[in-house]
């Protein structure tokens, strides 16, 4: 059987060769969030959702339209084709649409960021029906102070976007509920922008940019980190470092997860210039081994040995580190959160020593909006990377983190890339969305005409028709 690795090693001196159906639309709109639901694509512009056929493109449904000066925040699926939808008409609504756009529950909580460019992140804890929400301040409006920094909400229609309480069931938003609020005289000072999250076996994590702590303004991107147990309040094992790619002129603009070849979580983190100059960085970080090591080494300078101080003061005023005899961590406990559950230490800790990622691609001239990452089998990853003028790069990710671009290819947009890529293993497809338009490039043709992936592979020049191995042909 041949490897995906061959194939892309090949692909280098045959990239001229490479071949794809392309499929487009033009929506007339802007579009803003894509989402991939078995054979329906759904398409969100500030002011409607609509949904094509995966296959076609052609519209399979009238749009769903909400109020025209909203801003479409939240695009998820949730089990049973549902869709979760966020945004800001009348400060905030969020609701669950069935595939048909029929209502299932409404919301006109104030959930999310009201402005349209102001982020916020949402993540679905699918075992305990929840929803994390990340978001950044916006001034506009006068139910902002409603809203947490960090908040679990109920995805169950009963309690449908209720901030979860860890006491009781009633409504009243108890101290140690799922939400995390900062210093309230540091509400329009200290602003941070939610980027990415995702979830390991233990904790939730959130990416963003902000500043360091109260006494440090200037912007940088921390790796923010609490336990996935939700009958722990977020404060109490909430914890952040600076995450630097390269030096901290670099900030993130968008991340990725994949899996490498001992099916440990890889974090991709796609950096660009503070200063609005553009440019692309791209770093990796083993989560276990690297980015949850640090948090642990950071908890026991401050537990165990009592050096520094616990920081954060814009969620607690700061405090010194204590020295506790009794405190450490078994080795090799991958989930350290009973540890850091005691009375007797202060919480939440901040860290000032940054995680830093390994360097995989640098460009100090090309400025990207996107970079995806899929694996295929244990030794290859495909990267994607977008770019803000709509051209898109793959490149071949070997074991030994070396970065290989074999493709390059310009849309008939010339706009950014949007950061919703779609890759669909199933039909070798991939959906991108530029401006107004929304593209369906498939990479299947040649595969899907052979018998078997041996004779697919012995007879296509196609280098990317390896991803046949996928669908077990
Ligand atoms: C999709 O739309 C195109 C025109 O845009 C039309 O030619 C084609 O027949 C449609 N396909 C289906 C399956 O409806
Ligand atoms: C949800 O809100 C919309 C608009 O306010 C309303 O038309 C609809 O009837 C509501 N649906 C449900 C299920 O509450
Ligand atoms: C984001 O929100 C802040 C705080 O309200 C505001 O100053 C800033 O202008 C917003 N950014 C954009 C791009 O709207
Ligand atoms: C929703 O909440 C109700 C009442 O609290 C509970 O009985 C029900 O099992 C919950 N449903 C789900 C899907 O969690
Ligand atoms: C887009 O940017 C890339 C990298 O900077 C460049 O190679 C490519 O020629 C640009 N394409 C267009 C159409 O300007
Ligand atoms: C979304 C947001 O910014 N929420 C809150 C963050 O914390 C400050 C201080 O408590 C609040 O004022 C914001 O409303």
């Amino acid at each position: 059987m041949f490897s995906i690795f061959v194939l892309l090693t090949y692909s280098l001196l045959v990239s001229s060769t490479l071949t794809f159906d392309i499929l487009e639309r033009d929506l007339g709109d802007a579009i803003g969030k894509l989402l991939l639901i078995n054979d329906n694509l759904y398409l969100g512009t500030s002011h409607s959702l609509s949904r094509l056929s995966s296959l076609t493109l052609n519209r399979t449904l009238n749009a769903f339209e909400f109020d025209a000066n909203s801003h479409l925040k939240v695009l998820l699926s949730l089990p049973n084709e549902r869709i979760l939808l966020c945004g800001t008409s009348d400060q905030g609504f969020c609701q669950i649409l069935d595939k048909n756009f029929q209502i299932i529950i409404n919301s006109s909580l104030p959930i999310v960021a009201n402005d349209p460019v102001n982020s916020t992140m949402a993540l679905i804890i699918p075992e305990k029906n929840l929803v994390y929400f990340g978001v950044t301040y916006t001034n506009e409006g006068i139910q902002r102070w409603q809203i947490p920094n960090i908040s679990g909400r109920s995805l169950n229609t009963s309690r449908f976007m209720k901030i979860v309480s860890i006491n009781d069931n009633d409504d009243m938003i108890s101290r140690d509920d799922l939400a995390l609020r900062f210093m309230s005289r540091q509400q329009t000072t200290f602003i941070v922008q939610y980027v990415y999250s995702f979830y390991t076996k233990n904790y939730i994590y959130f990416l963003t940019n902000q500043p360091n702590d109260l006494e440090q303004k200037t912007l940088l991107t921390k790796i923010v980190r609490f336990c996935r147990d939700s009958t722990y309040s977020i404060i109490r094992t909430y914890t952040e470092l600076p995450l630097v790619c390269v030096n901290s002129d670099w900030i993130l603009k968008t991340a990725d997860i994949s899996y490498d070849k001992n099916n440990k979580q890889i974090l991709i983190g796609h950096f660009t210039r503070k200063d609005g100059t553009g440019g692309t960085n791209i770093c990796s970080w083993n989560i276990e081994n690297e980015i949850d090591q640090a948090f642990e080494d950071n908890y026991r300078t401050c537990y165990s040995m009592g050096i520094g101080q616990r920081g954060l003061a814009f969620i607690k005023p700061n405090e010194p580190c204590r020295k506790d005899e009794t405190w450490s961590v078994p080795l090799n406990d991958e989930n350290i959160c009973p540890w850091i559950i005691s009375d007797r230490l202060p919480y939440p800790v901040g860290g000032a020593t940054p995680v830093l990622g390994r360097i995989l691609y640098e460009s100090l001239i090309e400025s990207s909006s996107v970079v995806k990452i899929y694996s295929f089998d244990s030794s290859t990853m495909l990267v994607f990377q977008g770019l803000t003028n709509g051209t898109f790069k793959l490149g071949s990710l070997d074991v030994g983190r070396n970065l290989d671009w074999f493709y390059s290819y310009q849309l008939s947009s010339t706009t950014p890339i949007l950061s919703d890529v779609i890759y669909d293993k199933k039909s070798a497809t991939f959906f991108l969305a530029s401006g107004s338009k929304i593209y369906r490039l498939s990479f299947s043709s040649d595969c899907t005409s052979r018998l078997s992936c041996d004779e697919c592979l012995s007879s296509s020049n196609n280098p990317l028709c390896g991803w046949c191995t996928i669908n077990e042909r």
